[in-house]
């Protein structure tokens, strides 16, 4: 059912103990025409990362998935995805996480894997129709539950109240979102991967060099040995110094 969470954003949450996964269900509510709806669980049966990859999501996890039907052109979207990293990050510094973000959306604590970030969406050429946002966090979840090079809130700081996150994760978020030019700033500021040496797997190839920037809407700059390099997509790796 619907949940009230005391949140001072039009959002409104709908719960479930367990769903095969909240993107899925947000999808849904997207098309039948919902904005500001975000479908929360506490278990995911059937989670997706991006690519068609799996996603661990035992019950205990902030599994939350946001639907929104921005003005926005579809090229700036990528932006939509920034400031979930950086709400996720912002609300678990908050708790005591040292976490920063890796290029483009992953939160990370020492090089090991907190938050993931899968965003879909539909719409023409000019307009977004909807954007389906799903965040993945592994908050009170036991470190032996999630796969090799991830981490929980547990095992960093112990449990949490998970609603709080939730609802700082969220407010943050619609701040972000209202005033999209905050975005980059406040993503530089929680970054790890800028200043890093990166590998960055890419459609086009591998790229690998230092990390220098992150440009509108969320390109990644590199400069390589032969060069700036403009990385718009990719999995990126942060590499020892
Ligand atoms: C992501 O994909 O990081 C996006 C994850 C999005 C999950 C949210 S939860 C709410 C909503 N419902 C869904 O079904 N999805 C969204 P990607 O960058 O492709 O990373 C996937 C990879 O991360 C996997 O191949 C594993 O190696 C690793 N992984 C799987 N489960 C993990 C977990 N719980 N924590 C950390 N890493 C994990």
């Amino acid at each position: 059912g619907s949940v009230e969470y005391g949140l001072s954003v039009p959002v409104e949450i709908e719960y479930h103990d367990s769903i095969p996964n909240t993107n899925d269900r947000a999808r849904e509510l997207a098309v039948s025409g919902a904005d500001g709806v975000a479908v929360l669980a506490d278990e995911q049966t059937g989670a997706r990362g991006r690519l068609g990859r799996e996603w661990t999501s035992p019950s205990g996890g902030i599994w939350l998935s946001l639907v929104r039907r921005p003005d926005l052109p579809p090229a700036r979207a990528p932006i939509y995805t920034l400031a979930a990293a950086v709400a996720a990050a912002e609300a678990l510094r908050g708790v005591g996480v040292d976490a920063e973000i890796k290029w483009p959306n992953d939160v990370l604590v020492d090089g090991e894997k907190l938050v993931g970030v899968l965003t879909e969406m539909e719409g023409e050429a000019d307009r977004v129709e909807w954007v389906v946002v799903g965040i993945g966090i592994n908050a009170n979840v036991d470190g032996a539950v999630v796969p090799a090079g991830a981490t929980t809130v547990r095992e960093r700081v112990g449990d949490v109240d998970r609603a709080a996150l939730t609802r700082a994760l969220l407010e943050r978020f619609e701040e972000l979102t209202a005033a999209p030019e905050d975005v980059l700033p406040a993503w530089r500021e929680a970054a790890g991967t800028l200043g890093r040496r990166v590998r960055v797997e890419t459609p086009g190839g591998e790229v690998v060099g230092e990390a220098v920037d992150v440009e509108f809407p969320g390109t990644l700059l590199v400069a390589t040995d032969d060069g700036e390099r403009r990385v718009s997509a990719g999995d990126c790796e942060h590499l020892r110094p």
